[in-house]
């Protein structure tokens, strides 16, 4: 039995029963350590709903990031040049590596890597709604490599300070990795950015294209936003939507600036008195669209996903196999 009132089948890992209510004074106890800054590991106890919510964050998180591979992946084989394609080999590599360090997290808390993937592949899960959308061209790429993960750093450097510590151990190596992908994706987008007016029309089209995605990246606006309230009071969410996308907008805004592009909204400035970035609001019912399996590339990434899962299982089922006869050799 795991903390939090969760009991599992040992064979499975499946949560056979949970608790229906918490206890008030283990909740007393568990609210203070998380006032205190304490982390809280696997076999402590937790509420119900922080867990419930912990495995809905961290789940989709994982599926992200498998996901966020395939619109770069599409263009190993057309990279220009040799170390544009090293490059971009290492990093889906990497993303799909985060996938696993996630899943990992995830797995703690009492849901099966299995049971994930189950939720992904019949919709019942979500993930990040950037990745439902094409990569047309080189200059795609260089846009996800520098403001996509970029995006993704502001995200996950804070919530790094979060509470529960599988999660923040998983999030402060991804975020080495992401530092470096962001730095590629940077160097691309000014290699595009400073070349010839058609590699500048290019990244400017490509901007344009992405950027109403980058800005629903960061979730809905604070007022709309479901579970960031309980999220940040157990400090799992580090800081709300709006902030992360203020602070995206002060660190990327001016760097994509200076480099003579523009940004496809009119009301995009800095209030000067309250040094927080106007903006139009972007379409909120298509983010909904999108990330209810409605975007133009939803059906396509699920589809991938699916062949993967399952062509890939007589690998799997060789390594599972491989790995019982190392665990108990046969004389
Ligand atoms: N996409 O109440 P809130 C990456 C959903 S990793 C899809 O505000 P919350 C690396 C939300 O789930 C990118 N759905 O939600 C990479 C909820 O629906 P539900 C992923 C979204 O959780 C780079 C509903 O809307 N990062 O990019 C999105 O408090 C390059 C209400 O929203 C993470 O997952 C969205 N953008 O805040 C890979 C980080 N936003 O579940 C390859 C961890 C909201 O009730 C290439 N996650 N929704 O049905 C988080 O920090 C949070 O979950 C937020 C949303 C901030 C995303």
């Amino acid at each position: 039995m795991y903390g939090g009132g969760y009991i599992f089948d040992e064979q499975s890992k499946r949560p056979l029963q949970t608790q229906l209510e918490d206890d008030p004074v283990k909740l007393a106890d568990f609210e203070r350590r998380i006032a205190a800054g304490e982390k809280i590991e696997p076999g402590d106890w937790m509420p119900v709903d922080y867990r419930k919510q912990l495995i809905r964050l961290i789940e989709q998180h994982a599926h992200s990031e498998i996901i966020g591979a395939l619109p770069e992946g599409t263009w190993i084989t057309r990279a220009p040049g040799f170390k544009r394609k090293l490059a971009l080999i290492a990093k889906v590599q990497d993303e799909i590596g985060h996938g696993q360090l996630l899943y990992n997290a995830a797995e703690t808390l009492g849901k099966s890597r299995e049971m994930m993937i189950n939720d992904l592949l019949n919709g019942k899960s979500k993930y990040s709604n950037v990745f439902n959308y094409p990569a047309e061209t080189w200059a795609d790429v260089t846009v996800i490599g520098f403001l996509i993960d970029a995006a993704a750093i502001v995200n996950q450097v804070a919530n790094s300070k979060g509470s529960y510590g599988p999660y923040c151990r998983a999030l402060e190596r991804i975020c080495y990795e992401e530092s470096f992908h962001l730095k590629q994706g940077h160097d691309a987008f000014i290699e595009l950015a400073t070349g010839t007016a058609l590699q500048r029309s290019m990244v400017q089209d490509a901007l344009n294209r992405w950027w109403q995605p980058i800005m629903h990246f960061f979730g809905p606006p604070d007022k709309t936003s479901v579970h960031s309230e309980k999220l940040m009071r157990w400090k799992v969410k580090m800081a709300s939507n709006d902030d992360m996308r203020n602070q995206f907008l002060d660190s990327y805004v001016p760097k994509i600036l200076e480099l003579g592009l523009t940004l496809p909204d009119p009301g995009l400035r800095k209030d000067p008195e309250t040094g927080k970035w106007l903006f139009s609001d972007p379409d909120w019912d298509l983010f909904m669209k999108v990330i209810n399996g409605g975007g133009p590339c939803n059906s396509e990434r699920l589809g991938v996903r699916k062949w993967a899962e399952e062509n890939g299982r007589w690998v799997r089922k060789a390594l599972m196999d491989n790995n019982q006869k190392k665990s108990f050799p046969v004389a």
